[in-house]
């Protein structure tokens, strides 16, 4: 019986943060299956049952139900002692940078993929507004990968794992990613920690 369970689907970034995380640690987890395409989180039944606010990733650890990917990567940090911060100056970076990320960096970059890759929009002035803003992000978040190999104490921590969410999404959301060379690189480290998987083979999709 795996220790944990994670409500997820495939094309969730978000849930893909604490995925890789359950794997990258080596926990045994279980994916449960959300039908977000067919509405499930709409669902008040769902809502009732497994996420008042409406969202994936829900992360079930024996009573437990922990909600918001910063928040169950924190959570698995402290569990498992494993890609968390070693002082308090490292966790506020950490906090710092996801709550970047969750404003910011995947929050327009994940709302963009949604509209135009997913719900095929075709180009419109919220697609243009949620590029320019994410690539804004990406910006920021190249710069400083110029200047250290990982986001925080030079060694993988769940600030990479929250940022890393939707960066290893196949769809073209139309912007040039190989602009941002010091984000390829970070890719390419995390990719070579054992355990990586992408994130369409780590969680439940929808076939077809
Ligand atoms: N800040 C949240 C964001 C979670 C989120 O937006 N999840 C999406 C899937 S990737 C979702 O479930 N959205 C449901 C909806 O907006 O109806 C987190 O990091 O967990």
């Amino acid at each position: 019986m795996p220790d944990y369970k994670l409500h997820c689907f495939a094309e969730s970034g978000n849930a893909y943060k604490a995925a890789l995380m359950l794997e990258l640690t080596g926990q045994p987890w279980q994916a449960v299956f959300v039908d977000f395409f067919n509405g499930q989180t709409r669902d008040q039944q769902w809502r009732d049952e497994v996420n008042e606010q409406g969202e994936v990733p829900v992360l079930e650890h024996g009573e437990q139900r922990l909600t918001q990917s910063a928040l169950i990567l924190e959570y698995l940090a402290e569990r498992t002692g494993q890609f968390g911060p070693q002082d308090e100056a490292e966790k506020r970076e950490i906090w710092r940078w996801m709550l970047f990320d969750n404003h910011k960096f995947t929050a327009y970059y994940a709302a963009l993929r949604f509209i135009f890759c997913l719900k095929n929009s075709g180009e419109t002035p919220v697609v243009q507004f949620l590029r320019e803003r994410a690539t804004a992000a990406y910006r920021i978040v190249d710069a400083h990968l110029a200047k250290t190999p990982f986001m925080v104490g030079g060694r993988l921590t769940i600030a990479d794992l929250s940022l890393a969410g939707y960066v290893f999404m196949p769809e073209d959301t139309g912007i040039d990613l190989a602009e941002f060379k010091h984000i390829e690189a970070w890719k390419a480290r995390i990719m070579a920690v054992p355990g990586w998987r992408h994130p369409y083979e780590l969680m439940p999709r929808v076939a077809g």
